[in-house]
């Protein structure tokens, strides 16, 4: 997918914090960052920031993003630096070997919760959205084709782009996406959203997504009167973030799991204003060298 977005390989950039999944910069040929465990949004923002022409991914887990550097994925979303962050979500810590992470589902057994987990799970999605964030999209590791769907839309979009990839760990969270992903299920269990498009979705093609009284729900085209025309059309670029929140959201036994570009809008981006005020900064100034710089101001005369 990257040849194809006609980015020299030269311009490429993948940053990364630490766990499995951040071994990703070393499989890629192009340039790339091993950083630390959290801190993989504060380097690549900053790689940006100096240089905009650069094409600028992150790779990242959920323990990485969503724990150590819970803080930082909030802050990059905030600011909509046009950076591009894969999300692997394995709801698990793979390479410290099994402990649960923030998305790991409440009441599950791990190593660190051998009762079960009694914390609340994170969404990625939901917290996207609570950071102001411009471009949500989610997709499976096993469906190259839609992997490729989305990640490109990512490239594309102008801001911070957020991809959550569902995939296992094979040796402490296996077949963890499996009620989602399964091939005897997956038909009835996502639904994979494109924008502009009625929101359908089944192995039969007429299961659909519907608002009634303010609330979305499943609803089967050919039963109750029901159809086509009554389904809500997917608008990724809907500044109101409403039925993005309720997408993200959406889970199984009630609703399908939401696939594709979730929400994708038009914003300034943190690295071109930080770049006209610099020149504005610099047009205005007064101070051109040291010694205006050391003049300026209050300066102190030491006598005695
Ligand atoms: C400062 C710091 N704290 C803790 C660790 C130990 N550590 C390494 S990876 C990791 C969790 C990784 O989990 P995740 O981001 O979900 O990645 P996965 O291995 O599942 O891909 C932890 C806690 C560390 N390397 N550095």
């Amino acid at each position: 997918m990257l040849p194809e977005t006609g980015i020299d390989k030269d311009k490429v950039v993948f940053v990364s914090g630490i766990g499995c999944s951040s071994r990703f910069p070393y499989y890629i040929n192009t340039y790339g960052f091993h950083s630390m465990h959290g801190r993989a949004n504060p380097i690549a923002s900053g790689i940006k920031i100096s240089n905009p022409n650069l094409s600028v991914w992150i790779v990242t887990g959920d323990g990485d993003s969503m724990a150590i550097g819970g803080n930082h994925f909030i802050h990059t979303i905030r600011r909509n630096v046009n950076v591009n962050l894969l999300l692997f979500n394995n709801k698990i810590y793979g390479l410290t070997k099994g402990q649960y992470s923030p998305t790991t589902p409440k009441g599950s057994v791990t190593k660190t919760s051998p009762e079960g987990t009694i914390e609340n799970a994170f969404k990625p999605g939901e917290l996207t959205m609570g950071a102001q964030g411009t471009f949500f999209a989610r997709t499976v590791d096993t469906d190259p084709r839609m992997m490729k769907k989305v990640f490109t839309a990512a490239a594309e979009h102008k801001g911070t782009s957020v991809v959550e990839i569902l995939l296992n760990c094979v040796i402490f969270a296996n077949q963890v996406h499996k009620d989602i992903t399964g091939k005897e299920v997956r038909d009835d269990h996502q639904i994979f959203l494109e924008h502009g498009k009625p929101m359908i979705f089944g192995k039969d093609r007429n299961k659909g997504l519907m608002m009634k009284c303010d609330r979305m729900e499943v609803v089967t085209i050919g039963e109750n009167g029901v159809t086509e025309d009554d389904l809500i059309v997917h608008n990724a670029q809907d500044p109101d973030d409403t039925n993005h929140y309720r997408l993200v959201r959406m889970e199984l036994p009630e609703f399908p799991v939401a696939m594709g570009v979730i929400r994708a809008i038009d914003s300034t981006v943190y690295e071109s204003e930080m770049f006209d005020q610099v020149q504005h900064a610099k047009k205005e100034t007064k101070i051109h060298t040291m010694d205006d710089l050391l003049h300026s101001g209050n300066v102190f005369e030491s006598k005695g």
